[in-house]
């Protein structure tokens, strides 16, 4: 028999009863700065990986950078003010490093420092709860010609970073994150090459896995040392790694991306250790001889929370012998060592980043985190999905991104009737903005951005997370 608590299996919901949130549920809203503040050279700001990239032909569609972007660097009072009008709690943002800390090292930049103070003030006046992210993928230019991630210095710059940060604005954010997604930063910056700064070695991309846990680390323990009053936690990309057919060879191969995709970071973050299987299966490609004593503990420092993005699910085939595989994430080195693993697709309605709808997989990854890792109080730091939206009449009637968050709502309320300490749930994105190596051709806000005019457009999405929040809860439909 069906669990009644639980979504069904795939897709979208078209029926579901009113459900309510436990009292002072965290409901928000997720940017980041490369992705909308523009003003990309503005009071001292100097290139990020971001910049270098996206200005080098062919890496972004249609050559598009985030040299202007939303223009939010320019326009946050006013975007703040929409964000008072939708009703959010709290508002998860990301600071620039290299507009703070221009080069990466040395002293802050008083400028740079003065529009987070501005920020922060303006969302505190709103009576929104601030939540600063540290590293949302531009890591500054210079860090990365002396070696990038797969260097271990630049986990110590990251910790001076965070120090300077802390400085600025610890007496007024009480919610941190360190890294967003630091899969993405490791296996598709240094990997596939799919994302900033386009590296393709996959020893590079473990090396840049482990300095970036190692940078969270240092980075938690300044936090904690300046701060102690503060929610620290790090966002991780996590995704429920189904095997296509029961056969035990599909079995491994989940086994094998599941390692790569989830354990990597949740093993290190939350135990202290990287799973044998991992090792073994990345023997080929590293010796870890870049883990050095000491390294496992600072990593595992302990937290007050762990953000988790969801989006999708991987269901992954065994290799076909004298088959290539589809080159989904423009392979080879983005699973290094599992490069000839096959990333099945269902048939199942996709968004338009042809990611497959699964809000059952919502239910899934809390629970595993919960079960298997953590008592800690868990945030869905991202969710949401990318549609083609038009307007029509001044408006946005984009019912495809309401019924994937209502989907998935009910998929995170499943989970709390199932004991998940889940705290707060944070929209992707509060508005349309630079999808990174997609440029502007992915629209996952649930505001509209006309990037000729910069004039905001609330979507049908954003009108009905209002009334979501308005409610702690949703309406039966
Ligand atoms: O836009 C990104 C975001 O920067 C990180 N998480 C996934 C989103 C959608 O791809």
């Amino acid at each position: 028999m069906s669990d009644p608590t639980r979504p069904p299996a795939v897709g979208v919901l078209d029926q579901g009863p009113a459900i309510t949130f436990p009292p002072g549920f965290l409901w928000g809203a997720a940017t980041a700065a490369y992705q909308i503040e523009g003003a990309a050279t503005a009071g001292g700001r100097t290139p990020s990986i971001w910049d270098t990239f996206s200005h080098t032909e062919g890496r972004t569609v249609g050559g598009h950078t985030g040299d202007v972007a939303c223009d939010h660097f320019h326009r946050m009072p006013d975007d703040v003010r929409l964000m008072a009008e939708l009703g959010l709690k709290s508002y998860r943002f990301s600071v620039s490093w290299p507009r703070v800390q221009p080069g990466g090292s040395g002293a802050a930049n008083a400028e740079g420092l003065d529009f987070y103070r501005r920020l922060v003030d303006e969302l505190l006046g709103h009576g929104i709860e601030p939540w600063l992210t540290l590293y949302h993928w531009d890591l500054p230019q210079p860090l990365e010609d002396a070696g990038g991630w797969p260097a271990r210095d630049t986990a110590a710059r990251f910790a001076d970073y965070a120090q300077l940060v802390a400085d600025a604005l610890g007496d007024r954010v009480r919610y941190w994150t360190t890294l967003n997604e630091p899969w993405c930063s490791a296996f598709l910056g240094y990997g596939s090459g799919a994302h900033a700064p386009g590296r393709t070695d996959g020893a590079d991309a473990v090396r840049a896995g482990h300095h970036l846990m190692l940078g969270h680390g240092l980075a938690v323990q300044a936090l904690r040392a300046s701060r102690p009053d503060a929610q620290l936690g790090i966002t991780v990309n996590l995704y429920p790694v189904t095997p296509a057919t029961d056969s035990p060879a599909d079995a491994d191969a989940a086994r094998r991306i599941d390692a790569l995709a989830n354990r990597f970071f949740l093993d290190p973050v939350l135990r202290g250790s990287y799973p044998a299987d991992l090792q073994a299966d990345l023997a080929s490609v590293t010796d870890f001889g870049h883990v050095r004593d000491g390294d496992l503990e600072i990593i595992s420092t302990p937290l007050d929370l762990v953000g988790i993005n969801y989006y999708s699910r991987h269901v992954v085939a065994a290799p076909v012998e004298g088959e290539q595989p589809e080159a989904y994430w423009r392979a080879p080195t983005c699973w290094p060592g599992s490069e000839d693993v096959r990333f099945v697709t269902r048939g199942v309605p996709v968004t338009d980043m042809d990611w497959e709808i699964d809000a059952p997989g919502l239910v899934e990854t809390l629970e595993r985190v919960h079960r298997d890792y953590t008592d800690l109080p868990l945030y869905v730091t991202e969710n949401g999905s990318a549609f083609v939206d038009t307007v029509v009449d001044g408006q946005v009637d984009d019912t495809d991104r309401l019924a994937y968050f209502d989907s998935h709502l009910r998929a995170a309320h499943a989970a709390i009737g199932a004991g998940v300490p889940l705290r707060g749930y944070f929209a992707w994105s509060l508005m349309d903005n630079f999808e990174w190596a997609w440029g502007y051709t992915k629209r996952f806000g649930m505001v509209y951005v006309d990037y000729d005019s910069q004039v905001r457009i609330p979507k049908s999405s954003a009108r009905w997370y209002a009334e979501v929040i308005r409610r702690n809860g949703l309406a039966a439909q």
